[in-house]
């Protein structure tokens, strides 16, 4: 994928769309996050919760794609059970507020994450167009087109050069099961001890910014959702990572690393028999 950065971009209105919108709800996340953060509810488990400033931000976002491209598709974290898949062939796939968590107690990582994708809605098979990642606290916006380079505000990104896996600054995440997390826990006590450091900073699409940008070295996590990684997988592999599942499966739920090519080749395999140790 050799970025082009020179021609003249056939998804620029789209990526410039996502960053106005993204920019936006970060405004409005971060407004919210001032005067009081409440949970509106639960999810798949107690950790796993929505705030009333999720679904506000969702709805500030669906709405303005909707105006703006009402012929495209949605796919929201907060919105799943009434996706809509469009009559254009284009999807907008959303985390509101990535790093749910961080965002309820104050941590200043969290992130709005737009992308649109063509094709289904799947990771597997969608054609990720343009991405925006939006951390609205301290005001980096990222940003990737397809085939056009990635970028940090106008500064292009690139991942960091090869390096040795014990010189390798690896970040990854933990599912909201406590079950899966002993487990994934297994998992890094078992690399942690073959790279220089980890990293968990608890929002997906940062983590795959950071590996664009250089802060990490790699990243991998099992159990995202399409919307945690679609902006950043697309950031990601637009500075030059190979952002990948296991073997020949694109990133998803399964398995979702990014990281120079030559390191996520010898990271792959490592990573793949601590999940089968662990009974991942
Ligand atoms: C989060 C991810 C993070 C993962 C967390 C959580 P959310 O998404 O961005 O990588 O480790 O468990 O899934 O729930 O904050 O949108």
């Amino acid at each position: 994928m050799g970025a082009d950065v020179g021609a003249p971009d056939p998804n620029r209105e789209l990526l410039d769309l996502a960053r106005r919108i993204a920019v936006s709800a970060g405004e409005l996340a971060a407004t919210r996050r001032a005067v009081g953060v409440e949970v509106a509810a639960s999810k798949s488990s107690a950790e796993d919760v929505v705030t009333f400033a999720d679904r506000e931000v969702e709805q500030f976002i669906r709405g303005s794609l909707a105006d703006a491209r009402p012929a495209d598709g949605f796919l929201g974290e907060e919105s799943t059970d009434s996706a809509s898949v469009g009559t254009s062939g284009l999807t907008w796939v959303v985390d509101p507020i990535d790093g749910t968590v961080n965002y309820l107690y104050g941590i200043p990582a969290y992130n709005i994450s737009i992308a649109v994708v063509e094709g289904e809605p799947d990771p597997q098979t969608w054609r990720a167009l343009a991405g925006c990642v939006v951390n609205p606290v301290i005001g980096e916006v990222f940003t990737a087109s397809d085939a056009r380079g990635a970028f940090l505000g106008t500064t292009p990104l690139h991942v960091n050069p090869s390096v040795g896996l014990s010189q390798a600054l690896v970040a990854t995440g933990f599912g909201y099961s406590s079950d899966v997390r002993v487990k994934q826990g297994l998992v890094l006590a078992g690399l942690i001890g073959q790279v220089r450091d980890i990293r968990r900073i608890g929002a997906a699409a940062l983590d795959l910014c950071y590996v664009a940008a250089g802060r990490y070295d790699a990243y991998y996590e099992r159990g995202l959702n399409p919307w945690d990684h679609a902006a950043g997988a697309l950031i990601a592999a637009e500075a030059g990572a190979r952002v990948t599942g296991f073997g020949m499966a694109a990133a998803g739920r399964d398995f979702t690393l990014a990281a120079e090519p030559l390191l996520a080749a010898r990271l792959e395999p490592i990573i793949r028999a601590l999940f089968d140790d662990a009974g991942l």
